[in-house]
Order: structure tokens, then C-alpha cells, then sequence
């Protein structure tokens, strides 16, 4: 049985940046999030069709965040190191971060967005699968180019509406020694954090260890090693194998405890949560109306995803919060979706103007701080709680 838990209100598509003429045509949807008791996994209660989310004008490009240039170095040097891996395929490549970090001639990219596929197939020279991650994908692949050592994924396993149709295509491609690896926010953090803003339109489950070792033993797959990181305010490494005799790694059961023990079997834990993030929204909008009240003038950093989500929640606009900036050009002198609060590049304006910043991109914090040497305001997060920093 699947119970409510948060209801996010209506909300705009995560990553629809616009101009005013798209206005009439914006597409909105009701984000209320369940929790199911059987499976123990987080949803939303009703999903929005991918084809409304990942076309050819996608504008987060995994590169235009610095750090998760160097993150998916790492990865792949740790993966290399550790594991016996010849062929690789990679499902969700985005603009190729992870991939370019392996031989062209061993690896396969799926990726549904034509800019990245097109990008990934023509400039990079990787052999690249424009479509979506299904059974009939994998079923052609297998005929194409035979079965894999490693099957990764980062952020894209819980952006899949229909993960059963997901993991059985995965346990169709995995050679006897392969792995599927992938990460994806971590719903203990997210709940000891408050970071409702990793649930939307794009992000239609949110993985505890506790779920996705129910859901990946139903498809012949077993969970054998989980990595805590510090990637997206906490994420989970996933490692996954064909069912074996081997015995999993101790992180695995230390996940499931730290779990259990904070109570994310239990709906009773998720209708708290719920409860800190009604407060949460009160607390922001305290905190924007008195500066708003004193004159102050407030932009936000990062035009992400997540601030899409915060800032239709709570009802935020342009007399709140003036501006976003981002690095990425095409999110740039667009509007934010819902909201339709500008976004500019960050040269274009004068930083010193503000007194304070939101942070959008929370999730960079220190990278933000590091690089704007010459902001003198105050930050304001709403993680774990709505604080100035
Ligand atoms: P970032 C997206 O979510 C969407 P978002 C998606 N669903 C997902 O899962 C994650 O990414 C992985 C900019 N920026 O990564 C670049 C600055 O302007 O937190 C990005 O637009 N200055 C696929 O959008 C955005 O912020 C900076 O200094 O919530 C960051 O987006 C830095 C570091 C980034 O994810």
C-alpha cells in the first residue's frame, strides 16, 4: 500500500527554462509524495511522462559543474582499480563526463536527450544509443555488441519511472563478473537534511538501501557494497551483481542498520519529515519578507533543479528573490520555470549590489564561497534548516 506523506503543491517542469512567449504553454503538475509500504520505497505518487522532461533542448550539462568533473575522474579511476572491467556501458551519459574517462572502442552510451546523444556520438566519437533505458534497448544492444563487465549510472536510476522494467534490463546485459554501479541521492540524508527539493519531476523515486535491496532482489540482482558521498548533499554509490553465493560487503548491512535505526521502514518517520518541510517553507518566507521589509536585495546561485522546487513551494518571486545567476548559457536571460524569476550569467552582474544569496546550489557550497571572493552579504540555505550562513 503506497501512503502520502508531503504534498509539494503544483509545480513546473524541473529543467523548462523560458522566455515570456511560452508562458500560455507551461506545463505544471501536482508533486504529492507516498512511501510504500511493501517495498519501503519513496515516489511520487504520479509520474510525469519522460518525453515531457528529456528532449532535445536539455539544459543541465553535467560539465558546468566543475566539481563533478573531478568526481567522475575518481569514479572511474576507482572502478578501473578495483574491478576486472573490459566493456562498459553507461546509461544516462549526459554530456559525457563519466565516459570520457574510458577507451572509446570498449563502451556504449545510452542517453534519450538528442543534444547529448548527438554531442556524445559526434564530438566525443563514443557510440552512443539515442532512447530511453528499456528491456527492447537492451534486448538490441545485446545483439549489437554482446554483455558488459560494468553497467553505471549516476542520477539517472532514480529518474526512471519503471524501475522493474530498469533492473531487468540491466540483469540481461551483465556478464557472469559484471557490476551495475549507480548513484543517486540518498533518502537518509535527504530526510536528515530536509532536502525535500530532491524529489520532482525528474527525480520520481528517492532511494533508501533498505528499498533498493528489496527492489533489486526481485530481478535476480544483488546488492553487494554501498559508498556513502558527499556528491548532491549525499548520495549513494550502489553496487549490484547477478545473485551469487557470495556474501555482501559489511557497508551493506551498516546501511541497512543506520536505516532501520533512523526509522526509514517506518511511514510515521516520513510524515515528520513532511512536517519539518511545512516549516521550513514558513521559516524561508520569515526570513525573505523581513529582508524584503528592510530593503535588502536578495539573488539566488544556481539555477537548479532543486530551487525550481523550493521556490514554487513556498510562492517565492521576483520581489523576494531578484535574480539566479548560472554558469550554464542555456538556462541563461531565460526565466525560471513557475517562478519566472530571471536568470543571468553571473558576469553580467554586480555581486556586491546584494545582500545576501540563496543558495540554489547548496549542494556546492564550499565551491560557491570559495570562488565568490568578492560577495560581503550573507548566504542563506534552507539545509539543513533555513539559516544564514
Ligand atoms: P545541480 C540536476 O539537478 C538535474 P540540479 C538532474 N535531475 C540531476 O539529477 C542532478 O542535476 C544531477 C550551476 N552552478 O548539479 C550549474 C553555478 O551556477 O545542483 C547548474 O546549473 N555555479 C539531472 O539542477 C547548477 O548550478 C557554480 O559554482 O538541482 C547546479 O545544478 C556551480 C558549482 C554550479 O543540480
Amino acid at each position: 500500500m503506497k501512503r502520502e506523506f508531503l504534498d509539494l503543491g503544483k509545480q513546473p517542469l524541473g529543467n523548462k527554462f523560458l522566455s515570456e512567449e511560452q508562458f500560455d504553454t507551461e506545463f505544471f503538475y501536482n508533486l504529492k509524495v507516498v512511501f510504500d509500504e511493501d517495498t519501503k520505497l519513496v515516489s511520487m505518487k504520479e509520474f510525469v511522462k519522460p518525453e515531457q522532461i528529456y528532449d532535445a533542448e536539455y539544459p543541465y550539462w553535467t560539465s558546468q559543474s566543475v566539481p563533478m568533473i573531478e568526481h567522475f575522474k575518481k569514479t572511474a579511476e576507482m572502478l578501473k582499480d578495483e574491478f576486472e572491467i573490459d566493456k562498459v556501458l553507461e546509461i544516462g551519459s549526459n554530456d559525457g563526463t563519466f565516459i570520457k574517462n574510458f577507451n572509446k572502442e570498449n563502451t556504449v552510451c545510452v542517453e534519450p536527450c538528442d543534444n547529448f546523444a548527438k554531442y556524445i556520438n559526434e564530438e566525443l566519437n563514443y557510440k552512443t544509443y539515442n532512447d530511453y533505458w528499456t528491456t527492447d534497448l537492451a534486448k538490441n544492444i545485446g545483439d549489437n555488441h554482446g554483455k558488459f563487465d560494468l553497467i553505471y549510472s549516476a542520477n539517472c536510476i532514480s529518474h526512471i519511472n519503471d524501475l522493474e522494467d530498469t533492473f531487468e534490463a540491466v540483469k540481461s546485459l551483465l556478464t557472469d563478473r559484471g557490476i551495475f554501479v549507480f548513484e543517486d541521492p540518498s533518502c537518509l540524508s535527504v530526510l536528515k537534511r530536509n532536502s525535500y527539493d530532491q524529489i520532482y519531476d525528474e527525480h520520481p523515486h528517492l532511494f533508501s538501501v533498505i528499498s533498493l535491496n528489496n527492489l533489486l532482489s526481485n530481478h535476480g540482482l544483488e546488492l553487494f557494497r554501498v559508498d556513502n558521498l558527499k556528491v548532491h548533499g549525499g548520495s549513494n554509490r550502489i553496487f549490484a551483481r547477478l545473485t551469487s553465493d557470495n556474501p555482501p560487503e559489511d557497508s551493506v548491512t551498516n546501511n541497512i542498520n543506520q536505516e532501520s535505526d533512523f526509522g526509514l521502514n517506518w511511514f510515521e518517520t516520513y510524515e515528520d519529515f513532511g512536517k519539518r518541510v511545512e516549516q521550513s517553507k514558513k521559516d524561508l518566507l520569515e526570513l525573505l519578507h523581513k529582508a524584503k521589509s528592510e530593503g535588502k536585495k536578495v539573488l539566488s546561485i544556481g539555477a537548479t533543479a532543486k530551487s525550481i522546487i523550493v521556490f514554487n513551494y513556498c510562492g517565492i518571486d521576483e520581489s523576494l528573490i531578484q535574480c539566479i545567476t548560472d554558469t550554464t548559457p542555456n538556462k541563461q536571460n531565460l526565466l525560471q520555470p513557475g517562478t519566472h524569476i530571471p536568470v543571468v550569467d553571473r558576469k553580467d552582474i554586480d555581486i556586491t549590489e546584494y545582500d545576501y544569496a540563496f543558495l540554489g546550489a547548496w549542494n556546492f557550497v564550499d565551491y560557491i564561497r570559495e570562488q565568490e571572493t568578492e560577495f560581503k552579504g550573507q548566504y542563506i540555505t534552507h539545509v539543513p534548516e533555513v539559516h544564514c550562513v
